[in-house]
């Protein structure tokens, strides 16, 4: 990494290249959350990545905390990942026939996952979390899912309602094209709030299953509350509820085990993703046996898919899982992003900009804010300007963040003191032109 950039970085480049993706595709991207529209601007368009950096189609080098949205934690082009998956793709790309790579990725998070006793391969979070309530629904022959205002759980329609991430920095919570009577079973009570979980699963006893982040990460980074799980744990196993963890994001991330594992409150499903493929299209959802032996073709509930449990997949997500049992990792991590979190909370301090940092291990986030962010209502509070002024000052410095205010940083194993100091040294400036802005 050279220094810091101090000039306006040159991007022809990216406005040549982004100027032909406009044409064939919906806002020029794949997914929203790539646009820039909350933070203004075009984006820059990667060339290359290599440990926590990124390399943009005009040579412009940037310190990375996008992180794919979540599946780097070993970084960019890992050698363990690079060197399995060019001895596994000379062996075939896919079968539709069963391979000895997938039962090695599925024993491995069986093993690690206190609530996994049985897990099947999906292609992405959203159809493992699609699963999962389908799951819970025939298990309990009941319709209702609570869900948590501002978390995200993909974009199928039942959960395509008050959600986060780009559905809400795009301000399209609940989208277009999901009829009522779809989202009719979907009950929304705010994330940290005990009372009215306890209100929904009082109601006419329908609710098949609590679903949620149990660290939110789709509204910015949001702990839960002490004893908020536990809580949700006891109130679901009293009222014949099933509690669905999402661990797309937190899943190998916060913790080998998950959320689940640093909290110590065990669902009956988990949703897991990203980390798990080590940046490959890769996801699954488990749990306990009597639950997973009902999927289709153990059991009646249907769900399939052509790339599932995809050997590219399995063979990157088992070299990441392999590389994240070493001793330290997980207290390195947490380490690196403290470090961060708490150096961008004083470096806004300095400057007099309202801000709150949080931090759960690897997940990182800076709300523009001078309030407490317990919830989605918290987070909606926060100035989006300034946040899109800080952004952009990161950028021109080398440092490139999510385009959002509710999206999480993720911090990898390859973010070292040196580059943790560069951030830094780049948020000070950065929070000076915030303050600038707001004087
Ligand atoms: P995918 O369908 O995007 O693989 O996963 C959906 C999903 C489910 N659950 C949680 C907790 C998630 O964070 C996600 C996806 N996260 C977003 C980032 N906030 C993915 C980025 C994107 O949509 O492109």
């Amino acid at each position: 990494m050279t220094e810091a950039i101090q000039t306006k970085p040159k991007r022809a480049n990216s406005q040549r290249a982004f100027a032909g993706a406009t044409p064939v595709m919906p806002g020029g991207v794949n997914s929203p959350v790539r646009a820039y529209q909350a933070v203004g601007g075009e984006p820059i368009v990667i060339a290359s990545g290599s440990g926590c950096c990124v390399t943009d189609v005009d040579g412009n080098e940037y310190i990375d905390y996008v992180g794919a949205y979540g599946p780097l934690i070993l970084g960019h082009a890992p050698q363990a990942i690079t060197v399995a998956l060019t001895k596994a793709i000379a062996r075939g790309t896919a079968f539709g026939m069963p391979t000895e790579a997938e039962t090695a990725l599925a024993r491995l998070i069986v093993d690690a996952v206190p609530s996994i006793d049985v897990v099947r391969m999906v292609n992405s979070g959203t159809e493992s979390t699609m699963s999962a309530i389908r799951l819970a629904r025939a298990a309990t022959g009941r319709a209702n899912i609570i869900k948590c205002t501002g978390c995200y759980h993909g974009h199928a329609d039942s959960l395509l309602v008050q959600a986060g991430s780009g559905a809400t920095t795009l301000g399209t919570p609940s989208s277009p094209g999901v009829p009522d009577a779809v989202t009719q079973h979907t009950l929304l009570v705010p994330f940290n709030d005990v009372d009215a979980a306890q209100a929904a699963l009082e109601q006419p006893g329908d609710v098949a299953a609590m679903l949620l982040e149990p660290v939110a990460g789709n509204m910015g980074t949001i702990p839960p509350n002490e004893g908020y799980l536990d809580a949700l744990r006891d109130l679901c196993d009293k009222h014949g509820a099933l509690l669905i963890f999402d661990e797309v994001m937190t899943g190998f991330r916060v913790a080998y085990g998950g959320a689940q594992e640093l909290f110590g409150v065990t669902p009956d499903l988990t949703c897991l993703g990203k980390v798990m493929g080590g940046g490959l299209p890769c996801a699954a959802y488990g749990g306990r046996e009597d639950l997973m032996r009902q999927i289709s073709p153990d059991g009646p509930v249907y769900q399939a898919g052509t790339l599932s449990g995809n050997p590219l997949a399995m063979v990157a997500g088992r070299a990441t899982l392999d590389a994240l049992r070493e001793p330290g990792v997980y207290t390195s991590l947490a380490q690196h992003s403290k470090t961060l979190a708490q150096g961008l909370g004083a470096a806004a301090v300095q400057a007099g900009v309202p801000a709150r940092c949080t931090t759960v291990n690897s997940m990182v986030c800076c709300f523009f804010t001078s309030g407490p962010v317990q919830n989605y209502n918290d987070a909606i509070q926060c100035d989006t300007n300034a946040f899109a002024t800080f952004f952009h000052a990161m950028l021109d410095q080398g440092v490139v963040l999510p385009p959002s205010q509710f999206e999480t940083w993720f911090v990898s194993t390859e973010h070292d003191n040196l580059m943790i100091e560069r951030t830094l040294h780049a948020a000070k400036k950065a929070f000076r032109t915030v303050a600038q802005k707001q004087r």
